[in-house]
């Protein structure tokens, strides 16, 4: 397939699937797509041109299903396609990884404090505090019950923007609730030495959802105005909620750091809308990060299979799951209409074959030379470290590195300038990410 060198995105000539209208995803060579410069988001958006309608009748006219479907496409107005991933192999260098700590269970969200000290989340339900040098840990008590299991725990961390003064930890985790249902919540507290004092629960996801362990979504992230995003999923059996504004499924939510909500979210007043809501239409959001340089907020979602994204959700807007997705489900059966919807946002950017993506962080240190302002994303399967490199909103190219260190859960920052790792197992470590 047509995959520049490098892993560079060839534009306009990534691979994609036949059609808007819910057609049978047969594949199809590359339509002579050109690119339009997206009018508000710099983003590219691709049509076929009569050149391209040329190639892909040739190639229809080996099925009669496929020729009708096709020209049936080519009649209606042009949809934008996203760039897909080329799959470029995973490199071996230039960077490799110290081990700051191991022995973690399941970790899941990383927070560093003022001093360099460490709060670790554990998925089964544990705040590790770890020592600066990661030598010693202790356990913070006074955290928030945990409904663990599955997919499910103590997750997403975020420090107040204001810690040093007011000392208080947000952290997301998987909250029960009656007959059996449970869902993603956000608790707050005051970090006192190893305890966490007044702890309240400042949001909750509506409705709690019965017979699932997956799908929490869950990683916090503040804006530069002091509001916090939370990412949530579809908790894999109320995928028919994520459309519905009523609930919180399958969203991503903006609230202040008080949980009230903030007066200019986009569906504040709205009739039958949850005032909390951000964006929606979204599967299992994962991954999370502000754009150092614009202040933006950029999201890295799980898909079905052959659905991984790259969004940059901007307020009120539709991100079309499972209405529109790129992905199939694992049994193989086809998931929604199609890949492409007016009203729906397509994704900045989609990996076929997954990456399944957890954490995201932009490196704005000068620790790695040239990869100042690029998007890194943790890989859980196949595992390892990707390098999303940005412009003007675009993947630029994409490279993958650390074949060796396995799933990787979370990526974030650290004080000195390094990016750090958590991976996920059962003696998950943490890591420093050091060039080689
Ligand atoms: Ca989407």
């Amino acid at each position: 397939m047509p995959v520049a060198a490098g892993g560079r995105v060839a534009p306009g000539l990534a691979r994609h699937r036949v059609s808007p209208l819910g057609c049978p995803q047969h594949r199809v060579p590359p339509l002579g797509l050109t690119r339009h410069r997206a009018s508000s988001r710099g983003r590219a958006q691709q049509r076929a041109t009569p050149t391209g309608s040329a190639v892909a009748r040739r190639h229809a006219g080996k099925r009669g299903a496929v020729a009708l479907c096709i020209g049936v496409a080519l009649a209606l107005p042009a949809l934008a396609q996203a760039p897909r991933s080329p799959t470029p192999p995973t490199i071996d260098g230039p960077i490799t990884t110290v081990e700051v700590a191991r022995g973690l269970d399941h970790p899941w969200g990383l927070a560093f404090l003022p001093d360099s000290r460490m709060l670790v989340t554990e998925r089964s339900g544990a705040l590790r505090l770890l020592a600066a040098d990661g030598r010693s840990r202790t356990t913070v008590t006074g955290t928030p019950r945990v409904a663990a299991g599955g997919q499910g725990g103590l997750l997403g961390i975020a420090l107040s923007p204001d810690f040093s003064r007011d000392r208080r930890v947000y952290l997301a985790f998987s909250e029960a609730g009656d007959d059996g249902a449970a869902g993603t919540a956000v608790a707050r507290g005051v970090l006192n030495g190893t305890r966490l004092d007044d702890v309240v629960v400042i949001w909750r996801q509506t409705p709690k959802i019965a017979g699932s362990r997956n799908h929490w979504g869950s990683r916090l992230v503040f804006g530069r105005d002091g509001t916090l995003f939370v990412t949530l999923g579809d908790r894999y059996v109320a995928r028919p909620m994520v459309q519905d504004l009523d609930t919180t499924i399958g969203k991503v939510v903006r609230i202040n750091a008080d949980g009230t909500i903030p007066k200019d979210n986009p569906f504040v007043g709205r009739a039958g809308a949850r005032p909390e809501i951000w964006s929606y239409g979204h599967r299992n959001v994962q991954g999370a990060a502000l754009d150092p340089a614009s202040g933006q907020l950029w999201t890295v979602e799980h898909g079905a299979r052959g659905g991984d994204e790259l969004n940059h959700p901007q307020a009120g807007k539709n991100y079309g799951w499972p209405v529109i997705t790129y992905g199939v489900d694992y049994s193989g059966v086809r998931i929604g209409e199609g890949t492409a919807k007016p009203g729906m946002e397509q994704p900045v950017y989609y990996w076929d074959p997954v990456i399944a993506p957890s954490g995201a962080a932009f490196n704005a240190g000068d620790r790695y030379p040239g990869w100042k302002g690029d998007l890194f994303v943790g890989s859980l399967t196949p595992g390892g470290l990707v390098r999303l490199e940005l412009r003007q909103g675009e993947v630029r190219s994409e490279t993958r590195y650390l074949p060796d260190v396995g799933r990787v859960r979370d990526v974030v920052p650290g004080p000195d300038g390094y990016l750090y790792l958590l991976t996920d197992a059962s003696d998950g470590k943490l890591l420093r990410v050091v060039p080689r």
